[in-house]
């Protein structure tokens, strides 16, 4: 059993599922538009975040939806580092979600915890920007690049290949000394995958990201929401949680979630159903 997780100022524990309240500080999310785009704006929602029972939070100063374009790091860092700055004693544990090596040196300096990078720390510098620093390190999988990664993706055998390529990041992490405490691996929904590929990957989460290390999962408003319900992202709350809870009960350990107060509702509920209310 995975007891805790190292992360940056804290040490995690693994015994419920944690859930990631998503931070934006991107003029062109595809799920919020730009409702927080301002440093000011993005610290007033990762504030109400916290008090809504977020256990970390997740920054992102670059919007990674399909067919986004790639930000300087100049520009990245202007977004979020007021926002690591201000949220710095809120509590929680701050992420930041960069693929840029002169991001993550910045963002851990600034007081990060935990790098999220989309890339899979495969950027050229991206291994050694974290590995003797102590904070957590999420290893997604993705196939391509965001610009192109939903032209027609396929797999042979997308459980088997997403986990051997998680298998692979994580030994690289090791070999660079990255303790085991501190890795986290999350199959990457959406990025470089159809809906039957996600739910594929959701359904078969164990033998996706093995024993060794927690999980990540990022469903929260995706198009393989939007893909069954038929709604779009300002209306996929519903199958958010379901998404979210069909992966707690699979096992996985952090849920990156926009609704966070709804989310904690529902994994709640179902915790009383698994071990009864406490009196
Ligand atoms: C993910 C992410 C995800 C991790 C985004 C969105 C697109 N990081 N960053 N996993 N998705 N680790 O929020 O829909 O699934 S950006």
């Amino acid at each position: 059993m995975l007891q805790h997780l190292q992360c940056g100022r804290f040490r995690l524990s693994l015994e419920r599922p944690l859930v990631m309240g998503i931070v934006n500080v991107t003029p062109d999310s595809f799920s919020d538009g730009n409702a927080h785009f301002q440093p000011d704006q993005a610290v007033a929602h990762a504030r109400l975040l916290v008090e809504e029972g977020a256990d970390l939070l997740d920054i992102g100063g670059e919007s990674t939806r399909p067919g986004a374009q790639a930000v300087p790091a100049d520009e990245e860092l202007r977004r979020i580092l007021p926002v690591i700055e201000a949220l710095r004693d809120c509590g929680v544990p701050l992420s930041v979600d960069t693929c840029k090596p002169s991001v993550m040196r910045a963002a851990l300096e600034a007081g990060a915890d935990m790098i999220n990078d989309i890339g899979g720390f495969s950027a050229p510098g991206a291994v050694e920007a974290v590995a003797d620093a102590g904070c957590a390190l999420c290893l997604m999988h993705m196939r391509g690049e965001p610009r192109t990664m939903q032209d027609a993706p396929s797999y042979r055998d997308v459980v088997a290949e997403v986990h051997d390529y998680l298998d692979q990041g994580a030994r690289r992490l090791r070999r660079a000394g990255v303790a085991a405490d501190r890795i986290v691996l999350d199959p990457g929904f959406g990025f470089g995958k159809t809906a039957a590929h996600n739910y594929t990957l959701l359904r078969e989460l164990p033998r996706v990201v093995g024993r060794d290390y927690p999980s990540l999962l990022g469903l929260s408003r995706k198009s393989m929401i939007g893909a069954v319900t038929g709604r779009p992202a300002s209306r996929r709350l519903g199958g958010s949680v379901a998404a979210a809870l069909a992966g707690a009960i699979r096992g996985a350990h952090i849920l990156r979630v926009h609704d966070v107060a709804d989310t904690v509702d529902a994994l709640r509920v179902w915790s009383a159903v698994e071990r009864g209310v406490r009196a």
